[in-house]
């Protein structure tokens, strides 16, 4: 693994003009034919050889224009082919020929074998496993595809744009054909065969054009892809109606598979999907996995025009495609469900995830300029910080001129192979903005810290509000420049009415957003005739962190009478940390551990409003989990005092509320059939809290066992699993569910996903042996990434307190699974890695541990590029 430079990109010497393909499919020995049209690009010289990545390839066969290449005109390795003496200037035909072993491919990259069925991946960089190939996304061409394969076992042969035509090959042979007008990269190329059941839909699109709407699942599932239909059918007409993008062939499929490294895949006219993001019924999905599936339907649909219809230039790119497709895919479930409860979530998710990935030696901007294995930039990001990016865009310019600056982009940029600069150009020609500072969000990592501070003058009746930024140093960059920085900001009055400043100075103050755009800026609102009540970043306009001295009566304010219902959650989120640090500073100390009773009130009658929606009650007593706690701490962490403090913070809450939380629980029992829809979903997930805090202030496991036997959905039945083995880990009531729902489940994987990661989660000395003797479960395939994420994944990621462990015993049981893991399947090995990422914020102890085992596994012998980049980060 060479590390790749962004300064270093140039075109390629050739240019790809038609890709025609044929498949010979056997499991062990597929042949593949690669017909290549190229020619030399302009300006090119007449002696520079074509150059071909290839991966664990042996070169079969090799013609020019149907004539052998005599051996002396190329040399083939397993990664590379290299042909010299090529035409100067007229186009000629490359026809490669070689053999590839689909079943022995456990890396799941390129083309492999998945229960029965053939399967690709292709991105980043797994088409060169297939052929030799230009596999790079700037280079864009029209496929041709033929795929021949024995007709049992093989029902459906499918793969990228319209189906052209197929029949008899040969004696138990068959075949098709399809063609993809649509020029595009290697990596968005797809293969599909095998026995599979189907759903079929139709989808008229804005222009009166029907396309076929087709899922493939295994054979007896396909009841449980309808929901995944009905969300396709729903994005695509949301991307009409919201950004006017309409669907460009006859059909557009969906392919389910049990072995996936990614969540999906957006290839053209074919995605293939993790099938734990298409399956479900009441009975096996919880209603996190239908808005999963609904998120995801959607992202790779929407991929269709920002990923392929525009796609990237280079890896170095990827945000230009994911950051803008998850925004587009956060804006759907937000029309979808509800606009304050999905932002919420979503920046939960973004603290919890992201943050820590930027405040450590992971760090990385959205559009980084070095990689050494692109695979391990599929991260959050580029992912999520890039969709915040796109985010703070539509702030800046506001709706109209964000809308616009799409539209340029989609006209301007069809057919090509973009940069994230082409990208921002498109928003500052439609708004006349000036974004060049705007573009350092890009290419500087590290979560900005804002500090705010305030005054107010009764005598002149200003209010003034100054802010100071920093971005903290970052692995390579020592030293940052000042961001663009769009606040939301409103000054609340008494009444509670949002004041409207007679007029502002210091700096651009627009539709309620301050533009903050100076290392240190002051900004004065006049004619402001009380004191106000500052509620700043309203919406999480700007993923930073903020300092603001603010009082717990100016909060509790916020809290309870804001407009901005994501305000109100973050002013409780911001009361609740102080008392979550202070209690496990005194659970560390051995001192009697306290909590704020205004805070604890707040809470609760805000829990107790009927007026609020139940989803964002719920979100409201979701408390900072413990990775969030540990980051606000920041240094020396202990994870067992952590966990203490919040489960103190919640025997607290629930000893002061159990009244409010028992209606709560009384009042939104499930009655009548099971909808996934956000409001009954909200009903689900407050009434499930309350049960949750409850188990608090109880000490026998009843209720949850009662919930356990009564539930009617996968949602109360997992989560009432979940609070009798964290809670009741030793109680036969536990011990009986875990059983019961095993037995219930022993035929569906992905249900045993959710046992498999329910255990991993359960807190505390018990884990380790817990893990490894899951490890030996007949349920625990090794060679799946959905099963090992689910125990392996879960307990690394997901169980502070029995993962860091303080004698180390489990980072030391983490790396001997990662260096197994990665002798198989190197990109799920190095996912679960980064789970290590913050050792150093751990007390001492705990760290010279983590460095102990990362440091075994920096040294383990062959290491894959995947896992070596990632220790080697961790470790630096
Ligand atoms: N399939 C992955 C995604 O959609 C990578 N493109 O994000
Ligand atoms: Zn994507």
């Amino acid at each position: 693994g060479q590390i790749v430079h962004l300064a270093d990109y140039r075109p390629t010497d050739f240019v790809l003009e038609r890709v025609d393909l044929t498949f010979e499919l056997d499991p062990q020995n597929t042949k593949v034919e690669a017909r290549l049209i190229f020619h030399r690009r302009e300006g090119v010289d007449a002696s520079a050889p074509l150059v071909l990545d290839g991966d664990e390839l042996m070169l079969s066969g090799l013609l020019l224009d149907q004539i052998d290449i005599p051996a002396a005109q190329y040399d083939a390795t397993p990664d590379r082919l290299t042909i010299r003496d090529l035409p100067a200037e007229t186009p000629f035909e490359i026809c490669v020929t070689n053999y590839i072993n689909p079943e022995a491919n456990t890396q799941l990259m390129g083309l492999y074998r998945t229960n029965g069925v053939y399967c690709t991946q292709c991105e980043a960089e797994g088409f060169r496993r297939i052929t030799y190939f230009p596999d790079r996304p700037d280079v864009l061409a029209p496929y041709t595809i033929t795929i021949v394969a024995a007709k049992e076992g093989n029902t459906f042969l499918l793969s990228n744009g319209n189906f052209l035509g197929g029949g008899n090959y040969d004696e138990g042979r068959h075949f098709a054909a399809w063609f993809d007008p649509h020029p595009k990269p290697s990596y968005l190329f797809a293969l599909v065969a095998g026995d599979l059941g189907l759903i079929e839909d139709t989808f008229t699109t804005m222009s009166g054009r029907d396309v076929a709407l087709k899922i493939y699942v295994e054979h007896g599932k396909e009841p449980r892809a309808a929901y995944a239909m009905d969300a396709l059918k729903r994005s695509m007409k949301w991307d009409e109606e919201r950004f006017g993008r309409e669907y460009d062939l006859d059909i557009f499929m969906i392919v389910a598979v049990s072995d996936f490294n990614m969540g999906a895949m957006e290839n053209k006219g074919l995605n293939v999907f993790n099938d734990k993001y298409v399956l479900a019924d009441p009975e096996t999905a919880t209603d996190a996995d239908y808005a999963n599936i609904e998120r995801i339907i959607a992202h790779e649909y929407f991929h269709n025009w920002t990923g392929n219809r525009i796609t990237c230039r280079d890896w170095f790119q990827l945000c230009l495609k994911e950051g803008l497709t998850v925004y587009r895919d956060q804006e759907f479930s937000s029309d979808m469900r509800s606009r304050a409860v999905k932002r919420i979530a979503d920046v939960r998710h973004l603290k919890s995830e992201q943050f820590p990935e930027d405040g450590g030696p992971l760090a990385h901007p959205p559009r980084p300029d070095k990689y050494r294995e692109i695979n391990n930039f599929y991260t959050t990001t580029v992912y999520e910080k890039g969709a915040e990016i796109t985010g703070m865009i539509a702030t800046i310019l506001g709706e109209d001129d964000f809308r616009k600056g799409m539209d340029l982009y989609f006209e301007r940029h069809d057919g090509d192979a973009a940069t994230v600069e082409d990208f921002v150009k498109c928003f500052e020609e439609a708004s006349g903005r000036d974004l060049s500072q705007f573009f350092r969000w890009y290419i500087q990592a590290g979560t900005p810290l804002v500090s705010a501070s305030t005054s107010y003058d009764a005598a002149s009746s200003t209010f003034t509000l100054s802010l100071e930024q920093t971005v903290p140093a970052t692995p390579g960059q020592s030293s940052k420049q000042a961001l663009y920085i769009p606040l939301s900001t409103a000054l609340i009055l008494d009444n509670g009415q949002i004041a409207a400043p007679s007029k502002v100075e210091g700096g651009e103050y627009k539709n309620g957003v301050l533009h903050l755009t100076e290392r240190s800026q002051t900004f004065s609102f006049s004619g402001i005739s009380s004191r106000p009540v500052l509620s700043l970043n309203r919406g999480f306009s700007a993923p930073i962190n903020l300092h603001l001295e603010q009082s717990a009566e100016d909060m509790v304010q916020i809290a309870r009478h804001d407009t901005d219902m994501f305000s109100r959650w973050q002013a409780l989120t911001t009361l609740a940390m102080p008392n979550l640090v202070k209690a496990t500073n005194a659970v560390r100390n051995d001192a009697p551990v306290a909590f704020d009773a205004g805070f604890i009130t707040t809470l609760i009658e805000v829990i107790g409003d009927d007026a609020l929606e139940p989803a964002f009650r719920a979100q409201v007593l979701a408390l900072p989990s413990e990775s969030d706690i540990a980051r606000e701490i920041g240094s020396s962490n202990d994870p067992d005092a952590i966990h203490q403090a919040r489960n103190a913070a919640m025997a607290a809450i629930a000893k002061a509320g159990v009244e409010t939380l028992t209606a709560l629980f009384d009042a939104f029992e499930d009655k009548g059939a099971y909808s996934p829809d956000a409001t009954s979903a909200g009903r689900r997930s407050l009434r499930n809290i309350a049960m949750s805090y409850l188990s608090f202030a109880e000490e026998t496991p009843k209720r949850a066992a009662d919930a356990f036997a009564a539930a009617s959905n996968m949602t109360d039945l997992a989560h009432a699993l979940s609070i009798l083995t964290q809670r009741f880990p030793d109680s036969a009531e536990a011990a009986q569910a875990l059983a019961t729902f095993e037995a219930r489940f022993a035929d569906n994987a992905l249900v045993l996903d959710k046992w498999l990661s329910i255990q991993a989660a359960i807190p505390g000395e018990g884990a380790l042996g817990r893990i490894k003797s899951l490890t030996g479960s007949k349920h625990f395939v090794g060679t799946n990434p959905n099963r090992v994420r689910s125990l392996i994944g879960t307990f690394a990621f997901g169980n502070p307190t029995g993962f860091n462990r303080a004698d180390g015993e489990a980072y030391r049981f983490l790396a001997e699974q990662i260096v197994s893991i990665d002798k198989r399947n190197p990109q799920l090995a190095a996912r679960i890695l980064t789970s290590m990422r913050s050792w150093r914020s751990l007390e001492p102890v705990r760290a010279d541990h983590a460095r102990a085992a990362l440091t075994t596994i920096e040294r383990s012998p062959a290491l894959s590029t995947d896992v070596r980049d990632i220790v080697e980060r961790v470790l630096k």
